[in-house]
């Protein structure tokens, strides 16, 4: 870690799972309890808007609810011990809550969007979230009331920032994975292609990922213990 130059971090939800925020895949995670296709897709939105606002509303709180545990705490850290010495960290989460930031994280790449934030169905642009914004109040840029999403990437939808994410893999020459269980694509992809640009690659997981054969390193067990001690 100490002499990395360029260090990509790809975080995915097992980095909020001490924060109490549900994983997807894993054994009771949230697409074991709810069916992806009937709520994070476009498709499921058109079909029926009110039962995906509620979803993500109900989300939402508990993300309000929840405060960043020790591994969040130790990425800003990170980021600000790598600036003091003139290097620099690319911090991309699959991750839609904000506990990143409110840990102190100053440059986070949200590539699945922001739960705490919504989207005008006619203008795309893109504000704060309310909770009276899931009926149809005119959106604060174009003054239509055509409604509002949640500005969420769905299942089949294009991630958001991937010129920048693809710019700062090929410059990097740390890529550490942390709390993902390499399953969703293209961020499942990353480290493949780190590994293929010649980058030593890391893994912090609570158990070894569908990714795993790709690391050169993997230190095992909860974030808030593994990712602190990684960056000491
Ligand atoms: C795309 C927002 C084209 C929603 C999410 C058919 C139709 C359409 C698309 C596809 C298709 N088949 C395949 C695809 C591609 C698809 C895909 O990958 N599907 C999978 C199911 C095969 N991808 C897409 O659709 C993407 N878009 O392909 O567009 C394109 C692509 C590239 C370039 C051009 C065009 C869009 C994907 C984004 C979907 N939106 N989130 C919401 O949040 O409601 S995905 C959602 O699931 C999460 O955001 C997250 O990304 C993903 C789950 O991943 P993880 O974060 O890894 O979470 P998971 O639970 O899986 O794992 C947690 C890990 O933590 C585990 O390993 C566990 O062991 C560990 N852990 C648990 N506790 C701890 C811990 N680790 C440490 N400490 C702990 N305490």
């Amino acid at each position: 870690m100490t002499s990395a130059q360029r260090v990509f971090v790809l975080t995915g939800a097992g980095v909020s799972a001490e924060s109490g925020l549900g994983t997807f895949q894993d054994r009771g995670g949230i697409w074991s309890r709810f069916d992806p296709m009937a709520l994070a897709t476009p498709e499921a939105f058109a079909r029926d808007p009110a039962l995906v606002h509620e979803f993500y509303n109900l989300r939402r709180s508990g993300v309000v609810a929840a405060t960043p545990n020790a591994a969040h705490e130790a990425l800003a850290r990170l980021e600000s011990r790598l600036q003091e010495r003139g290097a620099t960290l690319f911090l991309c989460t699959q991750n839609v809550d904000d506990l990143h930031e409110r840990a102190g994280s100053r440059a986070v790449t949200h590539m699945h969007g922001e739960i705490l934030k919504a989207r005008c169905l006619a203008c795309e642009a893109v504000t704060p979230w309310r909770d009276d914004l899931s009926v149809a109040t005119p959106c604060p840029a174009c003054g239509r009331a055509s409604g509002m999403r949640p500005d969420i990437v769905w299942f089949g939808e294009m991630p958001k920032h991937l010129e920048a994410i693809d710019a700062a893999l090929r410059e990097a020459d740390l890529f550490v994975a942390i709390g993902t269980s390499g399953a969703v694509y293209p961020a499942a992809g990353y480290v493949a292609q780190a590994r293929a640009l010649g980058i030593r690659t890391c893994e912090l997981n609570l158990e070894p990922s569908d990714n795993a054969a790709h690391f050169d390193e993997a230190r095992y067990g909860p974030a808030s213990v593994v990712v602190p001690e990684f960056i000491a």
